[in-house]
């Protein structure tokens, strides 16, 4: 089988099925890497023309690579130069995404064919979303294989806590970034090789807002709010609430310190979802936690 991205490791312990083929025999090629590296251009020096930042669709290191982005080849000479400006980026932004799906679809696959659960979980930072994991992890692990992949701008902390439970995790850092992708996914799990019927976490980057654009080839994406963080914010940052299947709302152990209305929030959350699960739980305390977990071993026997 041919097996990309594993090159200089040996045998990996899986192979991704290629698109369009029979899933169970089709080995799948390096289906991004062949792909032309996009957009680049060198960065203008003392130029006065404006510049395009954005992340680059693959990573160093686990680095998310920035880019910058001259003007200098516009065909459509007779547009204002703002006009052309916002095509360009639209255009790149439109082939990041494209990209990003492609790969997206080839993890999917992947995790389909060996049948694992990967979840995409979101929050703003420090809604919670580490503390939920170790909790879970805790009382999952003697029941089935579990692995995460954390997403964080800097350091390795929350890999760490996650492997202080005893379970494997790999660090992504993202450096100026404020989303995992698809790329970073691919090879935070070819390092991982999670097991064959496992769970796989993916804690997102703390961030309400980026994440929604970026599909990373998981069977569900959950979203967490804190009580603390108000209940207006499925309204305020409909994007993640309308993705997401389900919805957590944690530190309910705090409100009642709190002003925020519980039924209020949910009701903002189905606003913009009709179908969205809410669970309120407590991380901390683990009031709600077995909401959580039924949810979780129901889509585990799906
Ligand atoms: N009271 C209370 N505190 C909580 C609960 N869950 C998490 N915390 C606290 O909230 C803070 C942030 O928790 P984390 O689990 O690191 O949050 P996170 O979403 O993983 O944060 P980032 O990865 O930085 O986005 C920590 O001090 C936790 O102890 C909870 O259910 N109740
Ligand atoms: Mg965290």
């Amino acid at each position: 089988m041919s097996i990309y991205g594993y090159g200089e490791r040996g045998e990996p312990a899986h192979s991704y099925p290629e698109q369009g083929s029979d899933s169970q025999n089709g080995d799948y090629a390096a289906v991004a890497d062949k792909k032309p590296r996009q957009f680049h251009a060198d960065i203008p020096q003392n130029s006065s023309q404006p510049i395009i930042i954005h992340h680059h669709y693959y990573h160093h290191n686990g680095d998310v690579h920035h880019h910058y982005h001259g003007n200098e080849q516009m065909p459509e000479f007779d547009m204002p130069v703002s006009d052309r400006c916002q095509k360009q980026m639209l255009q790149v932004e439109l082939d990041v995404l494209s990209q990003n799906n492609h790969i997206a679809e080839c993890n999917r696959r992947y995790f389909t064919l060996h049948h694992i659960l990967a979840l995409n979980l979101i929050s703003s930072p420090g809604s919670g979303k580490t503390t939920l994991l170790m909790a879970t992890l805790n009382r999952l692990r003697n029941k089935v294989a579990c692995a995460a992949i954390e997403g964080d701008q800097q350091t390795s902390h929350d890999a760490d806590r996650i492997r202080a439970v005893g379970i494997q995790a790999v660090q992504v850092n993202t450096g100026k970034g404020c989303y995992l992708d698809a790329e970073m996914v691919r090879e935070a799990t070819r390092q991982l090789k999670p097991a064959e019927h496992s769970l796989l976490f993916i804690e997102n980057v703390g961030n309400l807002v980026c994440p929604a654009s970026f599909d990373l080839g998981e069977q569900h994406k959950i979203v967490m709010l804190s009580v603390t963080e108000g209940e207006d914010k499925p309204l305020k940052y409909p994007m993640m609430f309308a993705e997401a299947e389900l919805m957590i709302i944690n530190k309910v152990d705090l409100l009642p310190y709190l002003n925020i209305e519980l039924e209020a929030c949910i009701q903002a959350a189905r606003c913009i979802n009709p179908d969205i699960d809410v669970i309120a739980l407590s991380a901390s305390t683990g009031e709600g936690i077995d909401q959580w977990l039924s949810w979780l071993e129901t889509r585990l026997s799906a």
